[in-house]
């Protein structure tokens, strides 16, 4: 089935966690009020800023699982597309939180125009280390012996990876070589897949509309999400357009 929603919101690497309780307070007041306004809210990744399991019993997941149901309840559909943070988030977690899960791209009508969504990782293909290291991770076998682990040991994991992940991106930088960014082809070919005329995702933390002009003159949009570095945001579309709405 198609998805076609005239209003929506879509918002991506809010990277909630323990330590950050106010970017998780701009949440929750967004999904008590103007989440509620739209059909339906797309999260497209890195909700979390690390993900070891559905069974994990921090209080956060709880929290979060609870305030995403009752906007669910409320009427407005959720949507949650991976992120490299949150792959491992899976069908036990989307129930009690009342989320339909899509995959990484999905192809849908947002606002009457025909649009692509995805976490924008998957683009980024000059980044070759993270790209060996995602194809591993999204493996259903790996992710299943990892899953079986215990939690302690997927946590220790999880600090062990991010800081492996610091440690590449202080590497890069240290070798004057650029953040990576999406690249061109990918984007291309996924606008043309289906014939979008809109792309959006987020994780390169390079908020942007840029114009995509497409073979036969047809000119498309990729609107890239920011990241809740200090503040909230969200785009929301309407059939008028989009709009970023800042300071949630
Ligand atoms: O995340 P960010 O923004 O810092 O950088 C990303 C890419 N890095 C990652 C790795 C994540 O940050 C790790 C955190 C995952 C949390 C969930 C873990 C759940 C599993 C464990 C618990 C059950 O995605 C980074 C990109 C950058 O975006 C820009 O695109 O460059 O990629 C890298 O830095 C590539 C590195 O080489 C990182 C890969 C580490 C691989 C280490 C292999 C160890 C295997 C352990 C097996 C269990």
């Amino acid at each position: 089935m198609t998805i076609d929603v005239d209003h929506a919101w879509l918002m991506s690497d809010l990277h909630l966690d323990a330590g950050r309780p106010e970017l998780t307070g701009i949440l929750f007041r967004f999904l008590r009020g103007a989440a509620r306004r739209a059909q339906a809210l797309f999260l497209l990744g890195d909700v979390f800023e690390a993900w070891i399991g559905d069974d994990d019993d921090a209080p956060l997941p709880a929290a979060v699982a609870a305030e995403l149901r009752a906007v669910a309840e409320a009427g407005t559909t959720v949507y949650f597309l991976h992120g490299n943070r949150d792959f491992l988030l899976g069908a036990a977690y989307a129930r009690r939180a009342g989320l339909t899960l899509l995959p990484d791209p999905t192809h849908l009508r947002l606002g009457g125009v025909p649009t692509v969504l995805c976490h924008g990782d998957a683009l980024c293909l000059d980044d070759r280390a993270y790209q060996r290291w995602r194809a591993q991770a999204r493996d259903p076998a790996w992710q299943a012996q990892l899953l079986a682990r215990p939690l302690a040991e997927r946590r220790a994991l999880a600090r062990q990876l991010r800081a492996e992940s610091r440690e590449a991106q202080r590497r890069l930088r240290e070798r004057g070589l650029p953040w990576a960014d999406a690249d061109p082809a990918a984007v291309l070919a996924l606008l043309q897949r289906q014939g979008a005329a809109r792309l959006i995702h987020g994780h390169t933390h390079r908020p942007a509309e840029h114009e995509v002009r497409l073979p036969g003159g047809r000119r498309a949009e990729r609107w890239v999400l920011a990241d809740w570095g200090e503040a909230g945001e969200a785009l929301e579309i309407t059939p008028d357009g989009a709009g970023r709405r800042h300071r949630l």
